[in-house]
């Protein structure tokens, strides 16, 4: 089988983790890199061996030989390079958040349609082993059906100071980090009719919100909440894990912290330890979220050559962003919001 020659545009703080991640990956391989700053490039190229290097991303595109793109760049520029990235036919992963606004969002899937170009949004959460592990407990029916559901995470982690962009714009926790939460109990319970948010900003030091708290009515029936906060200090810190609570009628299931899946059923209470790998380019605590680059690495190269949608496909992660215009609309006007608003 061909293996699938990629091109990288954004060499910053995450794209490390994807480029160790593309050495892993089966059937791929990064051959040339962009990013605008200089220093940046140099260090990722000369860190992963890669001599094709580019300031500008038009003049990587016009010299192409790569079959794919992988966008690791921040949220004002996703829009322009996916655009740039259809024009030139070049199947596209885009980083989270796909884009600013909905509207830019709606383009950018548009955009890739009309070109008959894959896109994937680099939404990993779901991919984390810990809560592939949840979704298979519950689709193995032994918690019955479920009726109520909560996507936790709350951590007092010091993300600022290898995003310090982080602190600087006027929409933080739901955008950044809410997101992945939403898009797991998109993942878990079904889509969703109707959102009901609150937000808060306790850290006076950045303009965003820190703490936010959404309830979802899932079409199926299922109520979630959906709750995270960088202000919250506990006696171990849990970042970056994602706890789980799943009520069903036969039983429960929790994700709980130190990555221990709790099962509940009539059969009894099975514990396991879902810790996910440590890859050996992996450092704790970030192990769990680099071995989903892994994973969504690897599925993108399947779907590549399957010719099959990736899961959190463009067109599927509308859905995920529209969740977190709803929240932010729930939270400024203090009512539920329908979802449709968005789509
Ligand atoms: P960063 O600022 O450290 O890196 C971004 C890099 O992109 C910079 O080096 C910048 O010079 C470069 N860049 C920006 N616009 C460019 C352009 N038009 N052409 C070429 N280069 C350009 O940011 P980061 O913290 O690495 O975040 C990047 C993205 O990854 C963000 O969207 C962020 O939300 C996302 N992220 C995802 C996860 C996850 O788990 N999925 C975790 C952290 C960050
Ligand atoms: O940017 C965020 C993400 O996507 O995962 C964790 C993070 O790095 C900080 O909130």
């Amino acid at each position: 089988m061909a293996i699938q020659k990629g091109a990288l545009i954004g060499c910053g703080f995450f794209a490390v983790n994807q480029m160790h991640g593309w050495r892993d990956t089966e059937g791929a391989r990064i051959v040339a890199i962009c990013d605008r700053d200089p220093a940046r490039l140099r260090a990722v190229g000369d860190e992963f061996g890669i001599t094709r290097r580019y300031t500008s991303a038009e003049d990587l595109f016009a010299d192409g030989g790569f079959d794919f793109v992988d966008i690791a760049t921040t949220v004002r520029s996703h829009r322009p390079l996916v655009e740039l990235a259809a024009r030139y036919g070049i199947p596209t992963i885009c980083q989270k958040p796909i884009a600013p606004t909905m509207e830019d969002a709606k383009a950018m899937v548009a955009a890739c349609a009309e070109a008959g170009v894959p896109l994937m949004v680099h939404e990993n959460f779901r991919w984390q082993s810990p809560i592939r592990a949840a979704k298979a407990a519950i689709d193995s029916g032994a918690i019955g059906e479920v009726f109520w559901g909560r996507v936790s995470f709350r951590s007092a982690y010091d993300v600022y100071s290898g995003q310090p962009y982080l602190a600087t714009g006027k929409r933080f926790i739901i955008e950044d980090l809410g997101i992945h939460a939403l898009d797991i109990a998109r993942y878990l319970f079904g889509d969703v009719a109707s959102v009901t948010a609150r937000t808060r900003r306790v850290n006076s030091r950045i303009v965003g919100e820190d703490v936010a708290t959404m309830m979802l009515d899932h079409r199926r029936g299922i109520t979630s909440v959906v709750d995270c906060s960088y202000a919250t200090r506990l006696p171990v810190e849990p970042f970056p894990e994602t706890l789980l609570e799943v009520d069903g009628s036969k039983g429960t299931l929790r994700l709980s912290q130190g990555y221990r899946l709790h099962v509940h059923s009539r059969d009894g209470t099975e514990v396991t330890d879902v810790e996910p790998r440590l890859l050996p380019w992996a450092s704790p605590p970030w192990h769990n979220i680099q071995e989903s680059v892994s994973l969504i690495q690897q599925h993108w190269v399947d779907c590549l050559r399957a010719g099959r949608e990736p899961d959190t496909s463009g067109r599927d992660n509308l859905k995920t962003f529209a969740l977190v215009e709803a929240s932010y609309r729930s939270a400024a006007k203090g009512k539920t919001v329908p979802v449709e608003e968005f789509l």
